[in-house]
């Protein structure tokens, strides 16, 4: 059997720039009330009462749409590290090796490793060249370090001089962020920015009493990142470290969201839970299924190192790569494959190599269709013989041990569906499609066409989807006490129980950020008669009824928690739904999630919803 490679909105409005006034004007902790927002526009950014964080379902946003298509991008560490290459000559002449890490691992003294920077001149570097092989291997976005935990800013920032500008051999002229960010439009490729909370370099991160300092010199340094490259994702590391706290990450993550609305985050802007930006980030690792609750990103590197290391030969072949992309996508993932240039600048010659090899693979008998834009689809069992994605009423299935002369590949399905036809991409051959068991035999005629994974694609007919409901949204009532006791302090109708208050928000104005509690009533109609996955994502307790019937039941006070339940729901029928909902102290969220072998998860839409 194949394993994968595994060591192991809405508008801003002019709210957030309340946010950014008072951080200009160095408090951070600034708490401005809200007005009142009804709840079909949850867009409020300004901590406080009233505050709901989530400002759209990013499962199925316009704004995340080209990263749910795209599947496929490229990690590039690059950074004064790179220029030891990976190796530090002790003063006693022995050598210790590293990668990114290498000050730290290595122990290099804070003057040893600037005057080192200070020689870092990747006069090679070449962001055509760059954005070419990327574009090139099938990748569609690129995310580089623009500053790593060494606290080095790979731009000319203004907020300190340890930059690639101000302390480096590099021509003073050039940018090369600038540079990659120009290469990348013309391409058509989105760029992202990597940026370490964690900093080795600034004395004030450290310290709890003078962190404020450091955070004041972070946003103004992410500030200059949006401003002048316009980055279309920002990908942060390092917030496990102290002294950064959830409520860092909710104000940083509000911050940038009032910057620029359709930005997308990693999790690991807060404490990398599935409450924390957009995304989450396994990393060197591909998770068994889809994450429920958020979208995925697996990043990996393409030998054992992420910065560039001389001595580390250890390349993952372009096969190995390739079956990893589509495990990843099979599982409605994404996959960050990571170079590190060299001192000068240079991909190495391997990693361009492999990149052109998986490009190769994706571009033959349009291979790629089993990546991009695909995903897990859920109609069928995931098969020990390669993988399945879906794109549409087409299925990829990527096999990577093709049957014998004569033998046949089982495909276990979720959910009735018909086969239309099937072929091979790349290959003449006949494929025969038979029910067998509980599913469906699949018999190519001829031989493989590559040893990767060859491509069978199966026209499907997924069976009956009701077309979307008129629904408006369940019934709503808030109550300013954690006990749903008395009179509700609000009754409306919420277009989709969708939301995120985070430690400072609440459903409204007058209901206080700790100590509420709310239920939601009404029916879900569902579009397709399938067993239903829903997915809860609560803090603090909450429970769930679907026709009486108690199918959810986390009724402790409890951290960010991800629940789930199996119902039978017939399309088009109203079943009956209650949701109940403790909001004690601390961080409150509550989503309410489907996703069926027909339907992809997402946050359970208005349309499927009505208040009775
Ligand atoms: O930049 C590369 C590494 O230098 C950096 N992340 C990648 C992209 C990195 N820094 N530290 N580490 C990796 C090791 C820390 C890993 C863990 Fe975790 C932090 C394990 C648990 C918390 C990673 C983040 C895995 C889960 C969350």
């Amino acid at each position: 059997m194949y394993t994968p490679h595994v060591r192991t909105v809405r508008r801003a409005t002019a709210l957030p720039l309340l946010v950014a006034a008072a951080l200009a004007a160095g408090s951070l902790s600034a708490a401005q009330p809200s007005a009142a927002q009804p709840s079909a526009a949850p867009t409020a950014r300004a901590a406080g009462p009233g505050t709901d964080y989530a400002a759209d379902d990013p499962f199925t946003a316009d704004r995340t749409s080209w990263f749910r298509q795209d599947r496929f991008g490229m990690f590039i560490h690059f950074g004064p590290y790179s220029n030891l290459e990976g190796e530090y000559t002790r003063p006693d002449g022995t050598v210790c090796r590293d990668a990114e890490w290498i000050m730290r691992n290595c122990n290099i003294p804070r003057e040893e490793y600037e005057k080192q920077a200070a020689t870092f001149n990747p006069a090679d570097f070449d962001a055509k060249a760059v954005v070419a092989a990327a574009k090139n291997a099938g990748m569609r976005y690129i995310v580089i370090t623009a500053k790593h935990h060494d606290g080095y800013a790979m731009w000319p920032t203004k907020a300190n001089s340890w930059n690639l500008h101000d302390h480096s051999a590099f021509d003073k002229n050039r940018d090369i962020i600038a540079e990659l960010k120009k290469a990348a439009d013309e391409a058509g490729i989105k760029l992202g920015l990597y940026y370490s909370i964690w900093d080795w370099h600034d004395p004030d991160f450290p310290d709890r009493a003078t962190f404020p300092a450091y955070e004041k010199r972070m946003y103004a340094q992410l500030k200059e990142l949006v401003d002048t490259y316009d980055p279309a994702l920002l990908w942060f590391d390092g917030a496990w470290q102290q002294p950064w706290t959830a409520e860092d990450g909710e104000r940083l993550e509000a911050y940038l969201r009032g910057l620029k609305p359709d930005l997308i985050v990693n999790n690991r802007v807060g404490k990398n839970r599935v409450t924390d930006g957009d995304f989450s980030t396994p990393e060197q690792e591909i998770p068994d299924t889809s994450v429920a609750g958020q979208l995925w990103e697996s990043c990996g590197t393409l030998n054992d190192h992420w910065g560039y290391a001389r001595y580390d030969d250890k390349w993952k072949s372009s096969s190995e790569l390739l079956r990893n992309l589509l495990t990843t996508s099979s599982r409605s993932g994404n996959y960050l494959l990571n170079i590190g240039p060299d001192a000068r600048g240079r991909v190495p010659g391997p990693a361009a190599e492999r990149l052109g090899e998986m490009g190769n693979w994706l571009r033959t008998a349009d291979q790629g269709e089993a990546v991009h834009g695909a995903g897990s689809g859920g109609l069928v069992e995931q098969p020990s013989w390669g993988t399945v994605s879906r794109k549409g009423d087409k299925l990829y299935a990527a096999v990577t041990q093709w049957p014998q002369s004569g033998g046949s590949l089982h495909l276990t399905t979720r959910t009735g569906f018909d086969v239309k036809q099937a072929r091979v991409l790349g290959s003449d051959q006949s494929v025969s499609v038979t029910k067998s068991g509980d599913g469906y035999d699949i018999k190519p005629s001829g031989a493989a066409t590559n040893e990767t994974a060859t491509v069978i694609e199966l026209t499907v007919d997924p069976g009956a989807t009701a077309a979307p409901g008129s629904g408006t949204g369940l019934k709503q009532e808030v109550f300013d006490n954690p006990e749903l006791s008395g009179e509700p302090k609000l009754t409306r109708t919420d277009p989709t129980v969708n939301h995120s208050w985070k430690f400072t928000g609440s459903p409204d104005a007058g209901v206080p950020s700790d100590g509420f509690s709310v239920r939601w009533s009404g029916t879900l109609e569902p579009r397709r008669t399938e067993t239903h996955t829903l997915s809860t994502v609560s803090d603090d307790n909450v429970r769930v009824w679907i026709d009486g019937k108690l199918v959810i039941d986390n009724w402790k006070p409890h951290n960010v928690q991800v629940d789930q339940a199996q119902v039978d729901l017939t399309k088009g029928r109203r079943h009956a739904i209650k949701i109940e909902y403790v909001e004690q102290t601390g961080e409150a969220h509550m989503k309410l999630l489907w996703s069926s072998p027909g339907q992809d998860q997402q946050v359970i839409p208005q349309q499927q919803l009505n208040p009775n």
